[in-house]
């Protein structure tokens, strides 16, 4: 299996209920790393060019207004596969339909506040690890 790096977001929901050092040691018991990490209170303009590929979608308004409504966590995690891992650990988009056990099933209601966000694919991850995060703030180890 191939080491790679995903961009996590802790996303204003789960910052609110004090659920950041659980939501870490999830990802650190699975045997993902955190290599880089910082709080943000994203502008509408960071919020929406993070999430540009929903730019003409229906919710992407709503999905804005709450990625900006209060401080995230942004986070490079490093690991074997850690992409997909990532997305395993968070489970379904719509907590409702989020397996047992995942993060969404167990801090989140809604699909709108959903508690985490994690890249889709190696070319995303490429592309929202540098959205965040220059060089020399990513410790590999
Ligand atoms: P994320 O990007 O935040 O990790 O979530 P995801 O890959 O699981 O889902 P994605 O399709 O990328 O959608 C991004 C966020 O938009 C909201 N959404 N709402 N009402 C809807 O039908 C709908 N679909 C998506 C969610 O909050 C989702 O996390
Ligand atoms: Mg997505």
């Amino acid at each position: 299996m191939a080491t790679e790096r995903t961009l996590s977001i802790i996303k204003p929901d789960a910052v609110a209920k004090n659920a950041i050092g659980e939501i870490i040691a999830r990802f650190e018991k699975a045997g993902l790393k955190v290599v880089a990490a910082k709080m943000l209170h994203l502008s509408d303009e960071q919020a929406g060019g993070f999430y540009a590929e929903h730019k003409e979608r229906p919710f992407f308004k709503d999905l804005v207004g709450f990625m900006t409504s209060g401080p995230v966590v942004v986070q490079v995690l490093e690991g074997d596969d850690a992409i997909a891992k990532n997305r395993d650990l968070m489970g379904a988009t719509n907590p409702k339909e989020a397996a047992p056990g995942t993060i969404r099933a167990d801090f989140a209601e809604t699909i709108d506040a959903n508690a985490v966000h994690g890249s889709d694919s190696p070319a995303s991850a490429e592309r929202e690890v540098a959205y965040f995060f220059s060089a020399d703030e990513i410790h590999s180890r």
